[in-house]
C-alpha cells in the first residue's frame, strides 16, 4: 500500500514513513497547499482541507492536523497550536501554564481521501503533562516540554520509533491501517 501525505512539516513526514513502513504502507510526499480554516476541532480542519484539495483536483492523499490541548487553559492552544508555537514557542507555553495544572493531551486527526478506499478520518491521542523546562533535541514543536503518561522522557528525548509508540500520531497510525484493510476487504 502507498499513501501520499500533504504536509509542510518534514518531521511529520518522517514519523509517518517510520511508523507505517512496518505496517506495509509506503509514504510519499505530496506537495500541495491548503489554508487551515479556523474551526473548533481538528477533524473540521482536516475535512475542510480535504475538500479544498479535492476541489483543486487532487486525488489519493492523506492530511494530518494535530495539536496540544491543555485542560487548565480550557483546551488552548488546541486548534491554534501552530500559531501559538510560531508566536510564543515552548518558552511562551511554559509561561502560560505557570501555576496551573500541567496535565495536557496531544491529539492527531488523519484524513484519507482515496479513489480506492473512500474518504475517512481516524484519530489518536496521547495524554501526558507539560514539564517545567525544555528537555531534548529530537522531534519538533512542543516535543521538548511534553512527557506522555507513564514515561519520564519528553518526546524530544525519544528516538522517533519510541515517540511513535506513545504519540498521538503513532496511535492514529495504529487506527489507520486496520481501517484501510477493512475498506480494502469491503471492496472485494
Ligand atoms: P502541516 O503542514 O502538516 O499542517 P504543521 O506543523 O502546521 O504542518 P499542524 O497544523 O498539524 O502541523 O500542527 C500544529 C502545531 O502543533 C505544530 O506546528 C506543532 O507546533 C504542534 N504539534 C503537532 N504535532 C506535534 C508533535 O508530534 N510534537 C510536537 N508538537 C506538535
Amino acid at each position: 500500500m502507498r499513501l501520499r501525505l500533504v504536509t509542510s512539516n518534514r518531521h511529520k513526514l518522517e514519523e509517518y514513513r517510520q511508523g507505517l513502513a512496518p505496517l506495509g504502507v509506503a509514504v510519499e510526499h505530496l506537495q500541495a497547499d491548503c489554508d487551515e480554516i479556523q474551526a473548533d476541532t481538528l477533524e473540521e480542519v482536516v475535512l475542510a482541507c480535504m475538500r479544498q484539495l479535492r476541489a483543486g483536483g487532487h486525488r489519493d492523499f492523506m492530511v494530518d492536523d494535530s495539536g496540544l490541548f491543555v485542560p487548565s487553559l480550557n483546551g488552548f492552544p488546541g486548534v491554534y497550536s501552530a500559531y501559538v508555537m510560531h508566536t510564543l514557542g515552548c518558552q511562551g507555553m511554559l509561561r502560560l501554564i505557570d501555576g496551573l495544572d500541567r496535565k495536557a493531551r496531544f491529539e492527531c486527526c488523519i484524513g484519507v481521501c482515496s479513489d480506492e478506499l473512500g474518504e475517512f478520518t481516524v484519530t489518536g491521542a496521547s495524554p501526558g503533562r507539560i514539564i517545567h523546562e525544555e528537555r531534548g533535541m529530537e522531534g519538533f514543536g512542543y516535543d521538548p516540554i511534553f512527557v506522555p503518561d507513564g514515561q519520564e522522557l519528553t518526546f524530544a528525548q525519544m528516538d522517533m520509533g519510541t515517540k511513535n509508540a506513545y504519540s498521538h500520531r503513532g496511535r492514529a497510525m495504529q487506527a489507520l491501517v486496520p481501517e484501510m484493510r477493512r475498506r480494502m476487504e469491503g471492496r472485494r
